[in-house]
């Protein structure tokens, strides 16, 4: 089994997501920066277009979106587990609803002006002009929310948040899930910036429940980074994995396998990845595709929140 390489960078809360993921399952990886901004030829070489982050990379076999992320390293160790038993529906739900209403809130909110200037101040390296029109490039056009909605948006999620907390570790108990990491990475950018991070400190249960999440770690994070021509010699001296013979083909499209298709993003960041539909399992595509950088490689994306079309000719 290849060691699990994430291409990230520092500041991203999906990241951290994952990050904390291995810090739960005490797992070993490997770390290859990306740049938050485009270009990032290295990385669409890996996914064929694809370019948000994280993306979790197993030899020749490259997992995009944390949704799906998530599923692989639960399948790679299973215990302490993502999806307590009893409440897998309600913390795959809710952890949906942290990763889309809850974060998008949380980022308008923290790149308010007064966020803004504080990421700017500690920032000093970043071409903020350049990092600003990438975003807006991202969101295809669609309007961030007005700073004045997301923060009284922002701060009726977090009451509903400390409320979740009133009487359990977690949100849904005892136990961490899912739900947890989601919540948490959200609203761990904000307290990256202390000129707004006071926003957390106004219900008692917050900051410590994050300490809490944070105390996961990160797991046995490799030691020296891996180049991301390195990942890519990973990729072309590694052969994808086995399909499972157990998944069954699912077809909601009318597409077979073997056809040439597309997938992209519903939203935030469309590049489109090409390949041949090689599995339509319940929950997730995977196309094969061969670059000269990596040879051949099957890319897996979770079907929820991904558009899968016939490539046209
Ligand atoms: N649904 C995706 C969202 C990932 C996402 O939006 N990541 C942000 C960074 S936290 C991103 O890609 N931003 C643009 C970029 O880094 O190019 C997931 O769960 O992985």
């Amino acid at each position: 089994m290849p060691a699990p390489i994430l291409h990230h960078y520092p500041n991203s809360p999906f990241a951290e997501k994952i990050r904390l993921v291995f810090g739960l399952k005490n797992l070993a990886w490997h770390s290859c920066d990306v740049s938050p901004i485009m270009p990032k030829p290295e990385l669409q070489a890996l996914t064929g277009g694809y370019r948000r982050v994280p993306v979790l990379q197993m030899g020749a076999d490259i997992y995009c979106d944390t949704l799906l992320i998530c599923e692989v390293l639960e399948s790679l160790k299973p215990t302490p587990s993502l999806y307590p038993q009893g409440q897998t529906g309600l913390a795959r739900t809710l952890a949906q609803w942290a990763d889309g209403t809850l974060f998008g809130t949380a980022m308008a909110y923290n790149f308010s002006p007064a966020g803004g200037a504080e990421f700017a101040r500690l920032n000093p390296g970043l071409d903020l002009k350049a990092f600003a029109a990438d975003r807006a490039a991202m969101r295809g056009g669609a309007a961030r929310m007005y700073p004045g909605d997301a923060a009284a948006a922002y701060k009726s999620y977090l009451r509903r948040i400390a409320t979740m907390l009133e009487s359990s570790q977690f949100v849904l108990g005892e136990q961490l899930s899912v739900a947890d990491l989601a919540i948490y990475h959200a609203l761990w950018f904000t307290r990256r910036l202390p000129a707004i991070a006071g926003v957390l400190a106004t219900h008692a249960a917050i900051l410590p429940w994050m300490d809490r999440v944070a105390a996961l770690g990160h797991g046995a994070r490799h030691s020296t980074e891996l180049t991301r021509a390195e990942s890519l010699v990973i990729a072309r001296q590694a052969t994808p994995a086995v399909l499972s013979s157990s998944d069954v083909f699912q077809d909601e499209h009318g597409i077979a396998l073997g056809t040439e298709v597309t997938i992209t993003a519903e939203s935030f960041g469309l590049e489109v990845t090409s390949g041949t539909l090689v599995a339509a399992t319940r929950t997730r595509f995977t196309l094969a595709r061969t670059h000269e950088l990596t040879g051949v490689v099957h890319v897996h994306f979770p079907r929820i929140g991904f558009v899968l079309k016939k490539a046209e000719h």
